[in-house]
């Protein structure tokens, strides 16, 4: 039987080719050349019409299952060679893991920053809040109900900056006191940490810097608590060892009023450009809160006492790290920055 022989042989033959291809393409030309419309199958095929019913059933079962073990063939081919080109794709673009990994330096926090924040946990573990005020401020909280008057030298444009809309950059965190009183009933323990404003530029001064605000008021407050706390706060800070000096000094909003220097940490003391060759450099004022500032918030001065202050927080970090100039904290030099990485 011809047509059988021609079916076994054709068999044989794409049995051969699959097993010789070596590519996609390949394999598909063999498909066509085989099993396509124009291809050896229905080539032979072709004559099935001349033979009888029966002969026409068996050739036909026969070329079916040819047809099925071809096409069982290609896809396993078809398989194996994109396995096999995946696999030298992987070798070609082999990744070396021992190779070290880009580098991607992580940030941290700014040495203000980090000294804003322990200073404020420091208030915050006594029982202070936190309190917030705007950084455009009415001068009427930045001055006038703080007991600063028109004419007083504070209110000079050599200090502040004033803004087109009458409003001004808040020259220190002073008016948050007087925000927090208008708004709440003693007993009172807030601070308000945040950025203050002043024309003002040298070693020790910054035209923005950051200051902490402290108030706190109730009955029978002395000056005794304020200086308590503050000792309690500088020792956490600078450790107990620290030179502490209080001088009497003056604000409109407290009386009496003092300011607070601190044992120059970057020359010991024998004086250098931070301490102005003083050996201290000043890092606060304060003062017991003054009866026309309770006055004017509606607070009466014969039931409650209270203090204030107000600390330079840049002042603190310089003295904390040995910085010399205020300056280097605001210039966004990386190889000053990274000093500080993990202090926190
Ligand atoms: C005040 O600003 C008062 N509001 C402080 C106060 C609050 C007194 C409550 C009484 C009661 P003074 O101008 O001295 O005070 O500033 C306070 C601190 O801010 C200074 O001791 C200093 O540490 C810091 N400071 C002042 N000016 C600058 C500046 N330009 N750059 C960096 N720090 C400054």
């Amino acid at each position: 039987m011809g047509l059988k022989e021609d079916l076994k042989t054709l068999k044989e033959e794409a049995k051969r080719s699959l097993e010789k291809a070596e590519t996609l393409e390949t394999l598909n030309e063999i498909r066509v050349s085989f099993l396509g419309k124009k291809g050896k199958l229905k080539n032979i095929l072709k004559s099935l019409g001349k033979l009888s019913p029966e002969e026409r059933k068996e050739i036909g079962q026969l070329a079916n299952s040819i047809k099925d073990e071809i096409e069982k063939i290609l896809r396993e081919k078809t398989e194996l060679i994109k396995k096999q080109l995946l696999e030298n794709q992987l070798k070609e673009k082999k990744i070396d893991i021992t190779l070290p990994p880009a580098w991607i330096e992580s940030g941290s926090s700014h040495p203000v920053i980090s000294t804003l924040i322990e200073i404020s946990e420091i208030f915050i573990s006594m029982g202070f809040s936190v309190a917030e005020g705007p950084e455009i401020e009415e001068e009427k909280y930045n001055f006038d109900m703080l007991n600063i008057p028109p004419d007083h030298p504070a209110r000079d444009m050599q200090d502040t900056f004033f803004l087109n809309n009458g409003k001004i950059l808040r020259t220190h965190t002073s008016p948050v006191q007087i925000r927090t009183m208008l708004k709440n009933k003693p007993p009172i323990a807030i601070i308000a940490p945040g950025r203050v404003y002043r024309k003002d530029a040298d070693p020790t001064h910054s035209p923005m810097f950051h200051q902490i605000e402290g108030l706190l008021v109730d009955r029978n407050v002395t000056f005794r608590d304020l200086k308590g706390i503050l000792k309690i706060f500088l020792e956490s800070i600078f450790g107990k060892n620290v030179k502490i000096r209080f001088r009497p000094s003056y604000f409109p909003f407290t009386e009496p009023s003092a300011e607070v220097d601190i044992g120059c940490t970057v020359c010991g003391g024998s004086g250098c450009r931070v301490c102005k060759d003083t050996g201290w450099l000043e890092i606060l004022g304060c003062g017991m809160v003054d009866i026309q500032v309770f006055k004017d918030v509606g607070i009466d001065p014969e039931e409650y006492t209270g203090f204030a202050f107000g600390l330079g927080i840049e002042r603190i970090a310089m003295l904390k790290y040995r910085i010399t100039d205020i300056r280097l904290l605001f210039t966004g030099d990386m190889r000053f920055n990274r000093q500080f990485k993990g202090i926190r």
